[in-house]
């Protein structure tokens, strides 16, 4: 049957019957294509007969389903006509773990980040009324997605529509961990009395059938507690708010989805469809652990064990570390936005249960109450990584900032991300951390270095960001590790001509530099920063007065980074040395390996050692 789909709506001509054939043929791709290539494997195969029966009620590309965070649309890529693009998913030139636009006119809305469906399809919906246009328009949320304060904001809005709006709320009562919270539980108030909804069908009309309890009685108890309520009135939260609730809908049931997706078309007005699903579906080994699986490595068929095991990481040193300190500092609180496992906060979860906070995908929220944690006499460590603390820009500004509260932010995928691409780069942390009045801003070089400078932390006042990178952490130098200092920087290696000031992970590519450019008689001094704000403005006027090139390097976007205020400080001290600074340029940096994304923005050691040849060779 898969190979009947060639393009959007083919879909159209299976029968009915057949769809579920067409089901397990699509998970079984799913499974074998992902254990090769890694990518986001349970929710994918939860979604597959909500992708189907979306696909047979909607038309593409005229119709516009818009999938939040969007890395559960494998499915719909492959019945969209993209199933041979699959051996290259989320790799070099090939297509993206997320919607893209560019990639296919049935995307609509790039995605990545959680939480934003609801608002983009409301957007398309008054769009298509200002223009006068005619399609339908349906967000789909996961419960984990649900958590999100955009959301929420989004549905505060969606009430005011009068015009159809599809929501479906894909619930697997899991984000990446367990989905936590008020909704949380109420959604599973409304999942376990469907289960009752037979059994209460029946005793409702039992109860009208006896003369003396009749209506009335059966009113009475509608109105008692929720709980029982519920039994009577699902979704009553979303009816109060006026947006019509449907289901739930067992979201493996083709045939009952269709025919409330078709139900839910004709509402005039914004209308809730509750799918329930069951994350990992069709693989046992991500049923049984749907978190590890969320996200996964090329991994064994068999086993379901990955092929390389992803040890010693930037993340593994700070879960340890943050289980040292915790233990000694009880002041020590630990803050997630529903990343418990990437963080590796799951050992500080389990040994320290009260002071542990998965807040949900919400980390504007955790940075405020964090602020207010530290305010109120605990140390917290916010860990979140670069790309999604962006989510927290003002509260990191407004709340920890200006109020100097003494919170470690402890950010992790820091640099260059690889297969997740644009949507996940942390390419910007150190431009809009720099800005903030009160920030320290640190990097580490390496794993001890990393350990090191959260114990450091909590000796400072005010906010403090240390940011480290994805994947294996380095243990350079780490026999000749020196005390950290405030704002002091560390000189690695003494040398002439040329200095280069290296932030985080870029000191070992600059050491790798250093050796390649032996054989040219280019000997450069290297610098650990170590400090990006307040830098060690000593360090680099000493270095810019001695040398006739000065190179900064760092794994961020140049427009506000590291290299920037170097620049500036030379400028304004009106020295007479040239900088040349190793950053990303002004654009966004699509999926490919590590290695590649730091070649393709000159951030390798060939690429660096070239530069600096050519330019002293201009001298
Ligand atoms: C702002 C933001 N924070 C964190 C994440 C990481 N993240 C990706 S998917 C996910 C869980 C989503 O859960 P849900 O919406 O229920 O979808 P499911 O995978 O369960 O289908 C999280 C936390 C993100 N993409 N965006």
């Amino acid at each position: 049957l898969l190979e009947q789909i060639k393009e959007p709506n083919d879909i159209k001509d299976i029968s009915e019957e057949r769809l579920y054939g067409l089901a397990n043929e699509i998970r079984r791709f799913l499974i074998r294509s992902i254990s090769n290539t890694g990518g986001h494997l349970a929710s994918n195969l939860g979604a597959v007969e909500l992708t189907i029966a979306l696909h047979r009620v909607y038309d593409l590309p005229k119709d516009k389903i818009i999938w939040d965070v969007g890395h559960q649309a494998y499915t719909h890529k492959i019945l969209t006509g993209r199933i041979d693009e699959f051996k290259n998913l989320r790799k070099e030139g090939g297509i993206s773990g997320f919607p893209r636009r560019s990639e296919s006119e049935c995307d609509v809305y790039d995605t990545g980040h959680s939480s934003t469906s609801i608002s983009a399809g409301l957007g398309y919906v008054k769009a298509r009324e200002l223009t006068g246009q005619d399609y339908n328009v349906c967000a789909v949320i996961g419960d984990g997605a649900l958590t999100g304060g955009m959301a929420y904001e989004a549905l505060n809005n969606a009430s005011l529509i009068d015009k159809n709006f599809v929501i479906v709320l894909n619930d697997n009562a899991m984000s990446i961990s367990k989905s936590i919270g008020g909704m949380a539980d109420y959604l599973n108030e409304i999942r376990t009395s469907a289960h009752y909804r037979d059994f209460k069908e029946g005793v409702t009309s039992a109860l009208k059938s006896i003369p003396i309890v009749g209506e009335q009685v059966v009113e009475r108890l509608r109105k008692t507690k929720s709980g029982l309520k519920q039994l009577f009135i699902p979704g009553m939260l979303f009816e109060n708010m006026g947006i019509t609730y449907l289901g739930p809908v067992d979201g493996h049931n083709i045939r009952h989805m269709i025919k409330t997706l078709r139900t839910a078309k004709k509402v005039q007005g914004p209308v809730i469809v509750h799918v329930l699903t069951n994350k990992g579906k069709g693989y046992a080994p991500a049923i049984n652990d749907p978190s590890k699986f969320h996200g996964t490595s090329a991994f064994d068929l068999n086993t379901g064990k990955a092929k390389k095991e992803n040890t010693g990481t930037y993340s593994d040193v700070f879960s340890e570390t943050i289980v040292e300190m915790a233990a000694e500092n009880k002041k020590i609180t630990a803050v997630t936005a529903a990343m418990k496992e990437g963080t590796g906060l799951n050992s500080f979860a389990k040994l320290y249960p009260e002071r542990f906070f998965d807040v949900g995908i919400a980390e504007e929220h955790a940075v405020s109450f964090s602020t207010a944690l530290a305010l109120g006499g605990m140390l917290p460590v916010a860990a979140i990584y670069s790309s999604f603390l962006q989510r927290g820009f003002d509260q990191v500004m407004m709340d920890t900032c200006m109020q100097n509260a003494h919170v470690i932010f402890a950010i992790d995928r820091a640099g260059f991300v690889g297969e997740d691409g644009k949507s996940h780069q942390g390419l910007f942390d150190l431009s809009y951390l720099n800005m903030m009045p009160n920030m320290t801003v640190m990097a580490p070089k390496s794993g001890n270095e990393l350990s090191q400078m959260l114990k450091y932390a909590q000796k400072l006042k005010g906010p403090v960001a240390i940011r480290y990178p994805k994947g294996n952490a380095s243990n350079i130098l780490d026999d000749v590790n020196s005390d950290i200092r405030f704002g002091k920087a560390e000189v690695i290696k003494k040398g002439k001509e040329v200095a280069i000031l290296a932030v985080g992970a870029m000191v070992e590519i600059a050491m790798k530099a250093s050796e390649l450019l032996k054989e040219d008689n280019i000997g450069p001094t290297i610098v650990n920063m170590r400090f990006v704000k307040p830098f060690d403005e000593e360090t680099v006027l000493s270095l810019a007065n001695e040398n006739k090139l000065i190179v900064t390097l760092e794994e961020n976007v140049k427009n506000g980074g590291f290299g920037m205020k170097v620049l500036e400080l030379i400028n304004r001290k009106k020295i007479n040395t040239d900088v040349y600074i190793g950053a990303v340029d002004d654009h966004f940096v699509t999926h490919a390996s590590i290695s590649r994304q730091r070649e393709m923005n000159g951030l390798d050691e060939n690429s660096i050692a070239g530069r600096i040849r050519e330019l002293m060779s201009r001298k």
